[in-house]
């Protein structure tokens, strides 16, 4: 048995950002549009008028201020308001196969690893551009790397459930240095029209570079345990799956976006996810008060407090808690691995910590680290 360790995190992050001002205004013009469109069938009573976004309201609910994105202007273009990305050639890289690489790339230099010597990629993301081939392993032969590439996906907590499945692996020895990479083009899937959740998702691409603790050259971190669960839920969708041509009333697109019931999200993944870490230092025999940082994932502000909350048993200092998501927004499975890659290298061997993600299914995937 190899004890698997992270030795190097790369973060890509896009050049385009959409503040709160912006994104409200195109929003409420959006609006403005749609109400006179409709406003017979709203005078009616058959369709309800869209009411005004506002960013007091984005900001005090979850604490984001922007969000970076891929393509920007198809977003905020009040009778579109997607992205527009321009269809690709066949032998040019997928999207979440450019983010990657530059993301990929980091985290092999930080190690101090060339693409050559990983035997696994796993692209861990909550949507993939096609089916097949594995946007993984297209990645593998981007980037040069041998072994074997799978895609897999566990929305916002693909990340944690991807490091588990490479920690597993360097473990036994199957593999011996793995890539775990989250590209997030949450943009494309994102109902922008609709202002409950319009302002919740931004873009980015995370990769963590794992492989046994004998083989790192620098720094590392040393994963001493992982655990995921999951617990069916309903309260986070997104139908737009294969067999969608084969459905009737495919004019209707909403389902085919993101959609959630937030409020219950809120409610119920909580106490699920503060339960579920206490559980987890408890199994491993580590102290809530040894923790020197919590690495949560970044959905709201709020939540992220009340989750420290109850972890640490009081209320932590913000370097123990660090926030990305003033920045970034939601990235879904990438969110726990930015504020671990940007707010890790300051700790000293022996320090622990807690990378932790959850959202939709419900999941829940934890990892327990400590500096070497
Ligand atoms: N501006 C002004 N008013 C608004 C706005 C807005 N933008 N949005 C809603 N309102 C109104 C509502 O209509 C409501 O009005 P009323 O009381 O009259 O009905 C009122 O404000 C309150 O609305 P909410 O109850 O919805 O507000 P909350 O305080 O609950 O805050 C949040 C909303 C921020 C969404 C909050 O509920 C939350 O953060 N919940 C948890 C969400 C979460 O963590 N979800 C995880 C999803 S991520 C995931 O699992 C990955 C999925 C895959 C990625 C998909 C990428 C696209």
């Amino acid at each position: 048995m190899f004890t698997p360790a992270i030795t190097g995190t790369g973060v890509f992050t896009p050049e385009h950002v959409i503040t709160n001002e912006e994104l409200v205004e195109a929003f409420n013009a959006h609006a403005d549009l749609f109400n006179a469109e409709n406003a017979e069938a709203i005078a009616a009573g058959e369709i309800e008028a869209k009411g005004h976004s506002s960013t007091e309201f984005i900001f005090n609910a979850s604490g984001i201020e922007q969000r970076y994105v891929y393509e920007k202007d198809g977003i905020l273009e009040p009778d579109r308001m997607y992205p527009r990305l321009a269809p690709r050639d066949a032998e040019a890289p997928s999207i979440m196969a450019e983010i990657a690489l530059d993301a990929c790339g980091k985290a092999l230099a930080q190690a101090g690893r060339e693409a050559s010597e990983v035997d696994l990629v796993i692209c861990a993301a909550s949507n993939h551009e096609r089916p097949y081939p594995a946007i993984a392993v297209e990645i593998q032969r981007h980037l040069g790397a041998g072994g074997f590439a799978f895609d897999m996906n566990v929305a916002c907590s693909s990340a944690t459930f991807g490091i588990q499945a490479a920690a597993d692996m360097i473990r036994s020895g199957s593999v011996r240095r793995a890539l775990v990479v989250s590209p997030e083009v949450t943009s494309g899937h994102l109902e922008w029209r609709d202002r409950d959740c319009h302002f919740i998702f931004g873009d980015v691409c995370t990769a963590v570079l794992m492989e046994r603790a004998e083989d790192a050259k620098g720094a590392r971190f040393d994963v001493v345990s992982t655990r995921c669960a999951t617990e069916y839920s309903n309260n986070i969708r997104n139908e737009n799956g294969f067999l969608r041509r084969t459905r009737d009333a495919m004019e209707d697109r909403r389902d085919m976006q993101f959609m959630q019931n937030g409020r219950k999200v809120f409610k119920e993944v909580l106490p699920l996810v503060s339960a579920h870490i206490l559980g987890h230092l408890e199994d491993a025999g580590w102290e809530a008060e040894g923790l020197k940082r919590l690495w949560l994932h970044q959905a709201n502000k709020t939540m992220n407090d009340f989750i420290g909350r109850k972890v640490m048993g009081r209320v932590p200092e913000s370097d123990e808690q660090p926030n990305i998501l003033q920045d970034y927004a939601n990235t879904s499975s990438a969110g726990s691995i930015i504020a671990f890659s940007k707010h890790s290298g300051d700790l000293e061997p022996g320090d622990r910590g807690v990378i932790c993600s959850f959202g939709a299914g419900y999941s829940v995937g934890s990892v327990l680290v400590e500096r070497v």
